[in-house]
């Protein structure tokens, strides 16, 4: 593998462009599923801010930081795209997709850096919706934002050794791992607190928000891992599925982390609302 080292800290997506090159298949999944991620951010935008109103004033913020990651997901993640199809030249001899000699190289940073925007704003989000009983607002953001910050900055230094320094991309991403599993922990304190004196339909729904969010987030450290998943060894897996395999996970991940989660935390807030004596559904329309 000597003369791939003139890539530098590539990540596999690049060494499988230099190598094999991708299929027209692979290519072409590859920049459709990176598309239609940042198209359902664009669509789900239209959402939050149609649905502002179907909850009380006081729960408002919620939607307002659902609004802002959808806007910063839908620029970074077509940003993404372009990098993809800017990466890779079409080669008619062989009928694949090969790595540019005078283009931009393909990385994920893009992600990592819309993740600083959003992580912390989709932690914040669901301290406007549910009520702590013993925690204090403040400490649970501060300890959100130290350890949200933290788990992508170094996961972010670690995917560029995926090829090339295995050891240093292990030992990056064990360390954002530490700060992964504080997250969880506080987070689950905040669920348990949530469900706390609320009607039993929010209750419901905060339960399902616990699901979707553990679920969504262990996706990003899986796909961190992909080369080594599909190599099951401690050299990277040079295959196009890999590649293929990552961008599906990170878009399903992304859909469900800020979507499906923005869209249960207007669910939850619509029936607090309701508790409240704030019913959208007898509301007038000019109100
Ligand atoms: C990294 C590095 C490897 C170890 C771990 C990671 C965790 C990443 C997570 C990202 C979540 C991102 C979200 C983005 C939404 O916009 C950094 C991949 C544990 C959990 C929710």
């Amino acid at each position: 593998m000597d003369n791939l080292f003139s890539l530098g800290n590539a990540t596999f997506e690049n060494y499988v462009g230099i190598t094999s090159g991708y299929t027209e298949m692979a290519y072409q999944m590859s920049a459709h599923v990176l598309t239609v991620g940042f198209a359902i951010m664009l669509a789900a935008l239209l959402y939050f801010v149609l649905t502002m109103k179907t909850v009380a004033p006081k729960y408002r913020i919620s939607s307002v930081l659902s609004v802002v990651v959808m806007v910063s997901a839908f620029l970074l993640l077509m940003i993404q795209q372009q990098n993809w199809t800017n990466a890779f030249v079409f080669d008619a001899e062989s009928g694949r997709y090969f790595l540019g000699s005078e283009t931009d190289q393909f990385n994920n940073g893009y992600r990592y850096l819309n993740w600083l925007i959003d992580v912390p704003m989709l932690l914040f989000q669901i301290l406007f919706v549910v009520s702590l009983t013993k925690s204090t607002f403040s400490s649970v953001r501060n300890q959100f934002w130290f350890s949200g910050t933290l788990m992508i900055l170094t996961g972010y230094v670690g995917q560029f050794y995926e090829v090339t320094n295995p050891t240093l991309f292990f030992i990056w991403g064990a360390i954002s791992t530490v700060f992964f599993i504080h997250i969880l922990i506080v987070m689950k304190k905040v669920i348990t607190e949530g469900q706390q004196g609320v009607p039993e339909k929010a209750k419901r729904y905060i339960g399902m928000i616990w699901t979707i969010f553990l679920f969504s987030w262990m996706l990003y450290p899986g796909a961190y891992l992909m080369p080594y998943l599909f190599s099951l060894g401690l050299e990277p897996a040079l295959s196009e599925a890999a590649v293929v395999g990552r961008h599906i996970t990170y878009t399903v991940a992304d859909v469900t982390s800020k979507v499906i989660y923005g869209i249960l935390l207007t669910l939850t807030a619509q029936e607090m609302s309701k508790a409240d004596g704030y019913d959208y559904e007898s509301l007038s329309t000019t109100s």
